[in-house]
């Protein structure tokens, strides 16, 4: 084990998720917000769909964030060493600006055999019940995939597609996973969760990285791409992306189009159930 306690990896299976877990003191999370704010500052919103959607390939800083030690050695425990990322979203929420993510698993967009998708968010700024952090029913991974359906109207759902799931969710049974700027929660590909507004006066920034076990497939028939962060690739279920070499280059802009156009085209291949 390289971070986490047996304790804890057997509470991953019986609750499907993880947190609080440290990835970085509060003074490195600042940093990486300062990086943020640069990036927005010289490119403009980091919005997703766009930049702020499989971002490690445009960024330096969010390749050094989806590359920590210490999240890689935490879902290291859980999936094996054989890493790759699958996708990467900015979840960024202004300052009461009503965006909330309605509640959903992820495995229901990722079209991915076996269902081993492992999430971690990692938060650079405060993400409290106040701030509208994830929170996550208990156990709900155990119960299979639901269907989703999209949400007409819903206001500013942050998901693409502004997917929810169709099955009644008992609210009450749902717990708030706060975490300080630096540290991280993981969550299972079938977990159901989502979050509230932000009613903070801050910003609530977080990275959410979709780790899989290089033994993972896309079911669909696009040749999709991954990021090998840890390990060894002996499936070749994914052409290996490249790594940025600086922040948005003209080539690391050529190179996010290409893959975001496959990736985005490749859900046209999952069942209306499965549709992002
Ligand atoms: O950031 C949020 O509020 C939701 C995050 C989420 O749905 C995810 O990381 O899968």
């Amino acid at each position: 084990m390289k971070h986490l306690t047996e304790a804890q990896v057997e509470a991953w299976r019986t609750q499907g998720f993880l947190s609080p877990l440290t990835a970085m003191s509060e003074a490195e999370a600042r940093g990486f917000r300062d990086r943020l704010e640069a990036s927005e500052r010289a490119f403009g919103p980091l919005k997703i769909g766009g930049m702020g959607s499989k971002s490690h390939l445009l960024f330096t800083w969010v390749d050094e964030i989806a590359r920590h030690p210490r999240v890689l050695d935490a879902v290291e425990d859980l999936i094996g060493g054989d890493i790759l990322i699958y996708t990467l979203t900015l979840w960024l929420k202004g300052a009461k600006d009503g965006a909330f993510v309605d509640w959903h698993q992820d495995a229901s967009y990722f079209g991915l055999e076996p269902k081993e998708q492992v999430t971690a968010w990692i938060a650079l700024s405060e993400s409290s019940a106040e701030s509208g952090c994830v929170r996550v029913i208990p156990g709900s991974h155990l119960s299979g995939g639901f269907r989703h359906s999209i949400r007409e109207g819903a206001g500013n759902h942050m998901l693409p597609r502004r997917q929810a799931i169709d099955t009644h969710v008992d609210e009450s049974k749902a717990v708030q996973m706060p975490l300080k700027p630096g540290q991280f929660s993981l969550h299972h590909t079938l977990a159901i969760h989502g979050s509230e507004p932000n009613l903070s006066d801050d910003r609530r920034l977080g990275v959410g990285i979709s780790y899989i076990p290089t033994r993972c497939r896309f079911t669909g028939k696009t040749r999709l791409t991954g990021m090998l962060v840890r390990g060894t690739d002996r499936y070749d279920h994914f052409d290996h992306e490249r790594r940025p070499q600086g922040d948005r280059t003209p080539e690391a802009v050529e190179y996010h189009a290409a893959v975001m156009k496959n990736y985005f085209g490749s859900k046209k291949e999952l069942s209306l159930a499965d549709a992002e």
